[in-house]
């Protein structure tokens, strides 16, 4: 790319239909692209003739387009020498208004994990606060995610000696200091600038693992290079519309050692409806955009996760266990379970494990507390235990909620948006998030009277459920319906 790139010609191309753009330097002809963007066209197009380097690097790494492009389409080095005051001035008008004025607090003033989350609420960009923080709808499963755990007591035995305590374990072939792994989130880097390589090296830190996501901001390659090079990983996957694209990355994660497992998101058959982030993508397409061109856009106002989850295959089913299977060597893990039918079902495919989740809030909006689902496979098929490796994530803001789900018999519990937010402080607060749980966990189980955080595993002797028991469905006996259906 010797070639240079004058203003001049960089705003000829000024149209979705003959789209220039200048990014970190360089002009990319992004005509062909746009449209394929997963972050929606219109997020290309807006900056067509202009300078998108800081939304580019605000989602993406630095070498991500240069790897997605042709030569073709690498037009050259823009010649700075070349720019006048009113294409500057127009930059300027293109640029995302992002980041509040608020103060950041310190570091070592956040001492628990929704600190994390307020601190995000308080100076992170608004559109990146609407797509992490939102939910689905009215937010009914999101709070209840958090609620149920409360339902759920404890009780502790006491003069047991609990000087020293392991919070040790395995969890699908990895040895790690506590059961907590980093759920896998889209685009980290809109939480910070270091995005999801935040999330690995703190997690290799201290000593969890880290699930990568398949709408990660980075390259695998490029997250799996921020954790020394054994360090274990898991993948998560959404299946792809065009089945080849999956097997192509399938293929790609077969190669990489560090990649221990495959969580298949089943819980997103479409992407739902996220408010708070449709609302932000409204506002900023009506202060962008002429009235002519609103007319074209999406008329829901679209989301973030909206746009970009477009590739995700609502016909995903049970049968396609056995391509994936020929497609991997990684044990398979179906993440959105939220019954024990369906956990039993997953048995039954022969499946290494599950995660319990809804999506942390973000999928069927009035779907159950994770907690409570874990609760149900626990009475009707405490079988699946034995054989499959059980997950939980949703709503995990305690060390004591950790706690709670070993003791029903989890062997590990997934936290998401807290790790998000902890971005927000580059390695160092991923590292802290790290310890806060690690901390109020072993200070619950000395106060529950736990030792051994395995051996306690599936021990509901440390539990009283009842409070929560009164939610769960009632399987046994023939719903009140059954015969008017049949009528009917
Ligand atoms: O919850 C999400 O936002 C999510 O899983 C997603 C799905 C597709 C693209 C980006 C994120």
């Amino acid at each position: 790319m010797a070639q240079r790139v004058s203003t001049e010609e960089l705003t000829k191309h000024a149209t979705a239909k003959d789209c220039w753009i200048l990014v970190n330097g360089k002009v990319y002809d992004l005509t062909n692209f746009a449209p394929e963007h997963p972050g929606g066209a219109d997020m290309i197009t807006k900056y067509a003739g202009k300078d998108g380097t800081k939304t580019y690097n605000t989602y993406h790494s630095a070498s991500l387009i240069d790897k997605t492009l042709s030569d073709a389409e690498k037009k050259g080095d823009f010649d700075e020498s070349t720019t006048t005051t009113a294409w500057l001035a127009a930059q300027q008008e293109a640029a995302t208004p992002e980041v509040s004025s608020d103060e950041k607090p310190e570091l070592s003033a956040i001492i628990n994990l929704d600190d994390f989350e307020q601190a995000f609420a308080k100076v992170g960009a608004k559109k990146a606060q609407a797509y992490i923080s939102g939910a689905s709808n009215d937010l009914l499963t999101l709070n209840a995610n958090k609620s149920f755990w409360q339902k759920l007591w404890f009780r502790p035995r006491v003069m047991r000696n609990v000087a020293s305590v392991s919070t040790r374990t395995r969890m699908l072939g990895c040895e790690v200091v506590m059961p907590v792994w980093i759920c896998p989130m889209g685009i980290a880097k809109t939480a910070g600038e270091e995005g999801e390589r935040a999330l690995g090296a703190g997690a290799a830190r201290s000593g969890i693992v880290h699930c990568m996501s398949t709408a990660a901001s980075m390259s695998v390659e490029d997250i799996l290079s921020s954790a020394p090079k054994t360090y274990p990983f898991f993948f998560q996957l959404y299946v792809d519309r065009q089945r080849h694209k999956t097997e192509a990355v399938l293929a790609q994660i077969n190669q990489l050692d560090q990649i221990k497992a495959l969580f298949i998101t089943a819980d997103l058959a479409v992407v739902s409806k996220r408010e708070a982030d449709e609302r932000i993508r409204t506002q900023e397409i009506t202060s962008v955009y002429s009235s002519q061109e609103k007319s074209r856009i999406d008329k829901k106002g679209a989301g973030l996760a909206r746009t970009t989850g477009g590739f995700i295959d609502p016909a995903l089913n049970w049968d396609d266990i056995s391509w994936v299977r020929k497609h991997t060597r990684l044990p398979i893990v179906i993440k959105g379970i939220q019954s024990a039918a369906d956990a039993r079902k997953a048995m039954e495919m022969g499946c290494q494990g599950i995660v319990i989740s809804n999506h942390g809030g973000r999928a069927l909006d009035g779907a159950p507390a994770t907690i409570l689902v874990l609760l149900e496979i626990r009475r009707d098929c405490p079988e699946v235990f034995e054989k499959m490796v059980v997950h939980i994530d949703g709503g995990v803001r305690r060390g004591s909620d950790v706690l709670k789900a070993v003791c029903l018999g989890a062997h590990g519990v997934g936290v998401g948006r807290p790790f998000q937010c902890s971005v927000l402080y580059g390695t160092e607060g991923v590292e802290t998030a790290a310890a806060i749980l690690q901390d109020e966990l072993e200070t619950a189980m000395r106060l529950c009277g736990v030792r051994n955080l395995q051996a306690a595993r599936g021990d509901m002797s440390y539990l009283n459920t009842s409070e929560l028991e009164q939610y769960l469905p009632k399987p046994k006996r023939q719903p009140w319906f059954a015969g008017l259906r049949a009528r009917l």
